[in-house]
Order: structure tokens, then sequence, then C-alpha cells
């Protein structure tokens, strides 16, 4: 059975970038309704609800057609939703990456204003509902990618270190349609300290 996780931080910690209103809902209704139907579509499925999410999305093609979709969607949203979470803090003075992530974006965007200005502007583009992500693909390059609906970068064998939801459930009670100043706004609660981990583990694995 796959769990909704625990925060790190109360729902009002993010304030006031992201309000506690938001949160309460994100995660609380959104993030544990994906969870839900993803526990409902592999019932009766017994080999498949042992997998971890990351194993089932990363070999999706192995998921039986009747429930695929339904594991993309809500299975995707599951281990979209966990990295978000885990990706951010309530904000303080750290809203630079450090260490060995910050080297690689350097020498991989030209400095790290201009990762965020193509980042920022990606997340602008995407068309509807869709996440923007820093992913690690197989060759251990970092590129950014968006991503329609709940689709996991996972499904394309690259890793995800960093996401950003820009579905309009993650911002318009408090910005309505003003997704650039959510976007603004998000750039403050980023853990970077946890980007640069996840980075490095992989990194190194
Ligand atoms: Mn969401």
């Amino acid at each position: 059975m796959h769990t909704l996780p625990k925060l790190s931080y109360d729902y009002n910690a993010l304030e006031p970038f992201i309000d506690e209103r938001t949160m309460e809902i994100h995660h609380g209704k959104h993030h544990q309704a994906y969870v839900d139907k993803l526990n409902a579509a592999l019932e009766g499925h017994d080999d498949l609800a042992q997998k971890t999410i990351e194993e089932l999305l990363s070999d999706i093609n192995n998921v039986p057609e009747s429930i695929r979709q339904a594991v993309i969607n809500n299975g995707g949203g599951h281990a979209n939703h966990s990295l978000f979470w885990e990706i951010l803090q309530p904000a303080d003075e750290d809203t630079v990456p450090k260490g060995e992530l910050s080297l690689e974006l350097k020498k991989t965007f030209g400095s790290f204003e201009d990762f965020q200005e193509e980042f920022t502007s990606k997340a602008m583009n995407v068309f509807g509902s869709g996440w923007v992500f820093l992913i690690m693909d197989e060759t251990r390059k970092l590129k950014i990618k968006r991503h329609s609906f709940q689709n996991s970068p996972l499904m394309h064998g690259n890793t995800p270190i960093l996401g950003l939801d820009v579905w309009e459930h993650a911002y318009y009670l408090k910005y309505q349609n003003r997704r650039a100043d959510y976007i603004e706004a998000w750039w403050n609660v980023v853990s970077w300290d946890k980007v640069n981990e996840l980075f490095t583990s992989l990194k190194t694995s």
C-alpha cells in the first residue's frame, strides 16, 4: 500500500510564499487522492503492489494496459508530489545552490541565474496543467524538462531532483491566474541543500 508522506514542516511553514490553506488542500486532499487511486488501481495486482513507485513508473510498459493510464496519472501524481514536498523548506537566507550542484549548474547552463531563467520560462510555458523538472538523464547530464499532467520523468529514464507543480491547484487560492508571481515566490522556499543531496547521491550511485 502506498501512503501519503508526512511533511517535515507545518502547513503554514512556507508562508507567505505558499499559503497554509493551499498546502492543506494540496497535500491533504490532492496528493491523498493520487495515493488512494493508485492503491485502488493496483488492487488484485499483487506483484505490482509490492513495487516501489519508482520501480512502477520506470518500468511502465510492463504495467498491464488495463491499469497503465491510472498508474501514470496517480502513480505519477504520487511520485511528483512526494518530490515536491521534499525539496521545499521554510524560507531562509539560503536561496542559491552550493556544493557540487552549484558547479554542475554553472557548467550546464552558464550560471545559476541562467538556469533559473530557463526553468522559470519553461514553467511559464507549460500549457494547462503540468510540471517542470530538473532531471538527471541516463548519461548523468542535468536537463530541464516539461511534462503535462502528472507524467513522471521516471517513465523516460530520467530522475528528477527538483520539480515545480504548475497545476492551478498549486497556486490559485493565493495567486489566482498569476502563475508568474507564484513561480517567483516558489524560488524562496526551495531547499537547495535537499536538491544538492539528491544530486550528489545520484552522481555517486
Ligand atoms: Mn499538485
